[in-house]
């Protein structure tokens, strides 16, 4: 069975606690227990992992470049700024599902730029907590049609 990280980033812990109205009501463990529950019902096995740390969220993408099929990420603020984590998903040469609970396109300019979006397979932005289901969903059909499971 393929296994597959969900990546959270910096703040990402507070979900459901702060800004309901712009990040849902939804806590991170629900997030993460949803994933793994979807990901039975796909075939995939999911392992989840959140830090606030921009060197902690590199050392889980190398790691997961020998133990994982396939990563679905929110880097959080780190999107907007990190080129240090698009240097880390090249090099692990995984295919990475972007995804946002908010519609980063549709807020500050700040957030429209992403250095995740270039080297991932592709992006997932405002469908809140759902956004990370949809991101599995679109990892399978590419890991099937891929020939990689
Ligand atoms: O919409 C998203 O998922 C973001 O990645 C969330 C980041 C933000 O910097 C990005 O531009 C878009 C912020 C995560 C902060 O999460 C919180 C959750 C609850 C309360 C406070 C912060």
């Amino acid at each position: 069975m393929s296994k597959i990280l969900v990546l959270n980033g910096p703040n990402l812990n507070l979900l459901g606690t702060r800004q309901p109205e712009v990040y849902g009501s939804t806590t991170l463990a629900m997030v993460e227990a949803n994933c793994i529950a979807h990901g039975e019902k796909l075939g995939l096995s999911v392992t989840c992992h959140q830090s606030n740390h921009e060197g902690a969220l590199v050392d889980a993408i190398h790691e997961a470049r020998t133990t994982h099929a396939g990563i679905v990420l929110n880097a959080g603020a780190y999107t907007h700024t990190s080129i240090a984590l698009m240097d880390a998903i090249a090099s692990a040469e995984l295919p990475v599902v972007e995804v946002h609970l908010s519609n980063i396109h549709a807020r500050e300019a700040f957030r429209h730029r992403s250095y995740i979006a270039p080297v991932a397979l592709g992006q997932i932005a405002g469908f809140g907590a759902q956004g990370y289901l949809m991101a599995l969903d679109a990892l399978k059909v590419h890991l099937s049609e891929s020939g990689a499971e």
